[in-house]
């Protein structure tokens, strides 16, 4: 049962319903720390120049399904973020998820060495330098970015395996739509093919309309460079469309007249009608970071539920959470600011009762599209649900966490 926000105070302070591991009221340090006996990390010039987390915080990324990250070859393959780490709205940079569609080296690009060309029907192709680029106007915006790999999974133990692959970091670089009328986008011209400068070249088509309206070049993520797996020294945003459009070494963009076929089409093509009528954005979609599967509850008692919602079509406006496997929905309290296309954080009180329940949470966005269960889509499509149905195209499916009555949290998927 959720409780309004003013009912907290009141309800943190009777100790009585709070679980058995939160001893408020015992006033003293923890574990015999004074100040006299705290142990403290040793000053290198390492950690002065460049700091790094505390040796007691564990989370790390894992590979993504069954192809290991690096490989046999030292490729990089799918890597996914610990979301049931998270806190707040960005992704770390060294926890952020890695895509690669075909597994990769990481280039190690040399930035003075780099160049962006922009080029096909266009008056003036021009190639830039990473100089140049920061000389142009800049916007810094909170983004996520998914993959379409991305989905609830009867096989997954935990949130990581499911959906660790989406992750939200500042990016801050020049619009496309800067670049695109430095260069001079010829009449009828209406698709861009953007490349990256791997050997498979990670390239995709994008729409015309797309690159002019919210593309971002950046060069920078969460207060610096563009980390080498995320893309360094350049990569494309392409705001709320599916992972594998937002293009990372980005080292040449043709301007055309027609989709372009690429390495990228393998596996992502849209060759089924339902598959391409979904179309290439992402979400609505939310997933419960906190309790969620794999985390174990010490006991009944007062916990807050927290997650994660996003959508290609814009900024969140609601999440609803239910506490009894979706009999009753509760408006949960939207954390800070919503931006758009950017994980926001939701969240709601919750005094478990020790019973064994489930937690789902939906979300809807500005365009007032809401999160389907997976009952909804197969009904969509015509098809009778059971737990083989792949849902078509990006899953964004509620999640369901069973609540065991030990206190276990388990993927339940249906
Ligand atoms: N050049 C290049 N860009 C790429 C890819 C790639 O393999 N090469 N992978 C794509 C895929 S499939 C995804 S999901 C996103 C992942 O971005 P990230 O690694 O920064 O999380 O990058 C996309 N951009
Ligand atoms: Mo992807």
């Amino acid at each position: 049962m959720g409780l309004k926000r003013s009912d907290r105070r009141g309800f943190l302070k009777s100790g009585a319903v709070l679980a058995g591991g939160l001893a408020l009221g015992a006033v003293r340090p923890a574990s015999g720390q004074t100040p006299e006996s705290v142990a403290f990390i040793k000053g290198s010039e390492e950690l002065i120049a460049y700091g790094q987390r505390s040796r007691f915080e564990t989370a790390v990324r894992i590979s993504h399904g069954r192809t290991p990250s690096p490989d046999a070859f030292g490729l990089v393959k799918h890597v996914a973020t610990p979301l049931q780490e998270s806190v707040g709205v960005i992704t770390p940079s060294a926890l952020h998820y890695v895509g690669t569609t075909r597994g990769s080296y990481i280039p190690d690009i040399d930035p003075q060495e780099h160049r962006l060309m922009i080029h096909g029907m266009v008056d003036r192709p021009l190639t830039f330098t990473m100089e140049d680029l920061k000389r142009l106007p800049s916007v810094t915006r909170l983004h996520f970015i998914e993959c379409a790999a991305n989905r609830p999974s009867p096989t997954a133990k935990t949130i990581q395996e499911s959906h660790g692959m989406t992750s939200c970091a500042e990016w801050t670089g020049v619009l496309l739509s800067v670049l695109l009328k430095e260069v001079g986008v010829k009449g009828g011209a209406s698709w861009i093919v953007a490349e990256g400068a791997e050997e498979v070249k990670g390239a995709s088509s994008i729409p015309m309309a797309k690159a002019m309206h919210d593309c971002l070049v950046c060069y920078g993520m969460n207060g610096e460079a563009v980390r080498p797996q995320q893309g360094y020294p350049l990569r494309l945003l392409v705001p709320g469309f599916e992972g594998i459009f937002n293009v990372k070494w980005l080292r040449r963009i043709k301007v055309v007249d027609e989709y372009y076929m690429t390495y990228n089409d393998y596996g992502h093509l849209r060759q089924e009608p339902e598959n391409a009528a979904l179309g290439y954005l992402i979400g609505p979609k939310s997933v419960i970071t906190f309790p969620c599967a794999g985390q174990q509850l010490p006991g009944r008692g007062f916990y807050e539920i927290s997650g994660l919602a996003w959508s290609g079509g814009g900024a969140i406006r609601r999440v609803e959470v239910s506490t009894d496997g979706g009999r009753r929905w509760t408006d949960a309290e939207i954390r800070g600011t919503a931006y758009r296309m950017a994980h926001t954080r939701f969240s709601l009180n919750w005094n478990w009762d020790g019973t064994e329940t489930a937690l789902l949470s939906r979300c809807t966005d500005e365009q007032g599209k809401i999160q389907p269960s997976r009952a909804q889509v197969a009904e969509f499509f015509n098809v009778p649900l059971d737990p083989s149905y792949r849902v078509p195209g990006r899953d964004n499916t509620i999640q369901t966490w069973r609540v065991a009555s030990d206190g276990s949290v388990h993927n339940a998927y249906a």
